[in-house]
């Protein structure tokens, strides 16, 4: 019996579930499940990937916090790029705000639907770094270590954000304040929390997760869950 059928026995939709760990979620009702299941994306797609199962709130799942206090937050935009530069967060709101609603997908095997970013487009802060021809990889640098490493196509995509508000609230400090990757077409351990860099490399350098045993790419559609 999968978690989610497990869940959906013992509880009513919108119920609040205190998971171990103390942290609180909210299952979607499987009528919505349902209506996910069935619907298709622009990209043909279908709205829920295989084998996951509906949140209604994106849910807290861990992590080694960095500062969360936007005053002594800066990213280093740097590596196989002809402008590197680094910014501050007055500079990071100056730049063009995006409010964006993408559906999110946890490797733990939930979804959330429709949840609400603000922040700037990664290809905009590359814009103005300039990649070389030979960058053909994204590595995102978070507090303690953390990183993770997207294919510069598709870090490039329209849909990722480098985001300071969900919902539009400032980001919790569980959920990367005050700034974080969200690079919704992937599974969600790609979108680092607690930003510090983006490096532009040549060659590809497996992240946090990637060499923990996940998938080096981790498209929710293909299930890439494991390596
Ligand atoms: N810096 C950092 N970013 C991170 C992580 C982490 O441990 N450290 N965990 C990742 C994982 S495994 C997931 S599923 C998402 C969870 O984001 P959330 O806690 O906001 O739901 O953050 C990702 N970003
Ligand atoms: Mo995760």
């Amino acid at each position: 019996m999968g978690r989610r059928r497990f869940l959906r026995g013992a509880l009513a939709a919108g119920t609040a579930v205190v998971a171990l760990g103390g942290a609180t979620y909210v299952l979607a009702s499987e009528e919505d499940e349902k209506r996910a299941r069935a619907t298709l994306r622009p990209d043909g797609r279908p709205r829920l990937p295989p084998n996951q199962y509906l949140l209604k709130r994106i849910r807290p799942m861990g992590g080694s916090e960095g500062d969360p206090s936007p005053g002594a937050w800066r990213l280093k935009v740097y590596g196989e790029v002809e402008a590197p530069f680094t910014i501050d967060f007055k500079e990071l709101l100056a730049m063009t705000q995006v409010e964006q609603i993408c559906d999110v997908h946890c490797v733990t095997k939930w979804t959330c639907l429709d949840s609400k970013w603000t922040g700037v487009k990664l290809a905009e802060l590359a814009a103005r770094a300039k990649p070389k021809p030979s960058a053909r990889h994204v590595i995102f640098e978070a507090a303690e270590g953390y990183t993770s490493n997207v294919p510069i196509r598709e870090a490039l995509a329209p849909n990722v954000l480098i985001a300071h508000k969900y919902e539009g609230q400032p980001l919790a400090r569980a959920h990367g304040a005050p700034v974080r990757a969200v690079v919704p077409d992937l599974y969600f351990w790609k979108s680092a929390k607690w930003l510090t860099g983006i490096r532009f490399v040549t060659a590809d350098k497996p992240g946090y997760w990637e060499t923990r045993g996940y998938h080096n790419h981790a498209d929710p559609w293909k299930e890439e869950r494991y390596g």
